[in-house]
């Protein structure tokens, strides 16, 4: 636990401005607050292809991880992490992040791209989308009220960083059994987008 940072009676304070430093050649946070990995195991429903994951659910790769700088959850304070999907497949489509809404809606975030090549996949409860490409430089703003989704399309690891309310709260609701409207997969070698056949709105 770092000075500016200290728990009274187990709730988390910042007390000063505090650096964190994110190291651009390794692609990670140094000293984060929390380092957490998401595998095929914990998310198996989210890929179309169930005889490739149950193919692979053996080895149960590694998708992505996450590091963070943890600030209380509440309003006012922002997070700051580091997430990098590693590269690969499942079946034809590309290892990606679960996809979530904020359980409080009206709040945004914004992707900053370190490193690799990947996309980002946006949706609303009414059925609008928007999938935007990212690469090293590229910043995307995710509004309130957009599911978002990032998937990794080259094969080297897909680095950014990321901010966003520190009271947003995660909603995986639905999206894991229905996705977003497209999928992204490759073909010949490339990302290609098709329609979703899971897909519904909401
Ligand atoms: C980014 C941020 C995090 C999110 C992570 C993984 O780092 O948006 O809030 O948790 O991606 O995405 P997901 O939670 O959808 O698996
Ligand atoms: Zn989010």
């Amino acid at each position: 636990m770092k000075s500016e940072q200290v728990r009274e009676g187990g709730k988390l304070e910042i007390t000063k401005p505090f650096r964190k430093r994110i190291s651009l050649e390794k692609g990670i946070m140094e000293e984060p607050d929390n380092h957490w990995h998401r595998y095929l195991n914990d998310m198996k429903a989210t890929y179309q292809d169930q005889k490739a994951v149950n193919r692979m659910a053996k080895n149960n790769p590694l998708l992505y991880e996450v590091y963070e700088a943890e600030t209380p959850n509440e309003s006012g304070h922002l997070i700051q992490v580091v997430s990098i999907i590693h590269p690969g497949k499942i079946g034809d489509e590309y290892f990606m992040t679960k996809g979530h809404y904020h359980e409080n809606r009206g709040t945004a975030e914004i992707y900053l791209c370190l490193s690799g090549e990947g996309y980002l996949l946006t949706k609303t409860e009414e059925g609008d989308f928007e999938n935007l490409t990212m690469k090293p430089g590229i910043s995307t703003y995710i509004p309130p009220h957009w599911a978002h989704r990032t998937v990794n399309v080259g094969d080297e690891p897909f680095v950014f960083f990321g901010t966003y309310h520190a009271n947003a709260g995660h909603d995986y609701g639905s999206i894991e059994d229905i996705g977003f409207p497209r999928l992204l997969v490759e073909e010949n070698g490339r990302p290609i987008s098709k329609p979703n056949p899971r897909y519904r709105s909401r």
